[in-house]
């Protein structure tokens, strides 16, 4: 029965993003009830706790292009350990934000489990600038470029040289910011990108269903990496960084509802719950609702 047992990682940070507030995601995600729901749906839940975090105040800025950078790579090395081990275990990983910059360390810890996976990244952002490419210096813009090999190498290189992900297996749906030159590297990678304005043109069900096809084409399974600002603030007001005309709660909730149909996911990311933002735990609990629809929880 190893295959029923998730195992969830807390990664409190928020050093990846400008706004403090994410490092207390874990906390608020446990409290709307997590853990007991995955139980009353046959999952058995192994929680280790949270990964140990500096906080701001202790450290300072070194490098405005890449701010944190020191703290970052330590903890996103943890964290790829631990992904790994966790993997070789031969149980799933589920990790809590904390910033989206824990996509680093997610992703390395997959690969280094020797695992090939494809991803679907469900963002109002690409995550794709470089430290020439990012306005904000902040690494939560980076993550999912430092996976494909683009940055420093003290973020690229964690859990060994080389890319972290296959590009013709990698999906980003319900973008809707975009930095221009991130958009530039997006558009010249083989990253499929899905936008809202796909998403009102196609519906939730079709762009997901392509999105499976191409991160499950050739891979072992999926991990899909879910930062919560894709949705829209609305319903999910307790994020890092809000943006307007995101996708709806139902929407949100289809989409993992397929990803639980689809029998192809191995390991999920919730990223960048915002609890100083939120209005009653309202986004921490919309994030355990989506955990629960990707682990397979039905309406009916
Ligand atoms: N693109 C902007 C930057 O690089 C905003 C990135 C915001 N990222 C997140 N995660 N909230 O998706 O700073
Ligand atoms: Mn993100
Ligand atoms: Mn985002
Ligand atoms: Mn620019």
């Amino acid at each position: 029965m190893t295959d029923r047992v998730i195992r969830i990682i807390g990664v409190p940070i928020d050093l990846g993003a400008d706004r403090r507030g994410v490092d207390m995601g874990p906390s608020a995600i446990r409290y709307a009830g997590l853990n007991a729901r995955l139980q009353r749906l046959g999952w058995q839940v192994e929680d280790l706790g949270n990964l140990n975090v500096p906080v701001p105040e202790t450290r300072e800025i070194q490098d405005t292009h890449l701010k944190y950078l020191p703290e970052i790579a330590k903890v996103s090395a943890e964290l790829t350990e631990t992904v790994a081990k966790a993997l070789k275990d031969g149980v799933v990983p589920l990790v809590l934000g904390g910033d989206h910059s824990i996509g680093i360390g997610s992703l390395a810890g997959i690969a280094a489990a020797g695992k090939k996976r494809g991803l679907i990244w469900f963002d109002t952002h690409g995550d794709y600038n470089s430290p020439q490419t990012t306005h904000s210096g902040n690494i939560h813009g980076m993550p999912l470029a430092v996976a494909n090999g683009i940055g420093v190498r003290e973020l690229t290189e964690i859990g060994g040289p080389g890319k972290k992900i296959s590009e013709e297996n990698t999906v980003i749906i319900g973008a809707r910011d975009f930095d221009l030159d991130e958009r530039e590297m997006l558009h010249r990678s083989k990253i499929t990108v899905f936008t809202m304005s796909d998403i009102d043109q196609l519906g939730m069900k079709e762009v997901v269903s392509r999105g499976l096809e191409i991160a499950g084409r050739g891979t072992e399974g999926i991990h899909v990496s879910f930062d919560l600002d894709v949705i829209d603030p609305s319903e999910a007001p307790g994020v890092g960084t809000p943006v307007a005309g995101g996708i709806t709660y139902r929407e949100a909730h289809l989409a993992m509802e397929l990803v639980a149909e689809s029998g192809l996911l191995l390991s999920l990311d919730m990223a960048e719950v915002n609890p100083i933002l939120d209005t009653h735990n309202k986004t921490a609990e919309l994030a355990v609702g989506l955990i629960c629809s990707a682990f397979g929880k039905k309406i009916f």
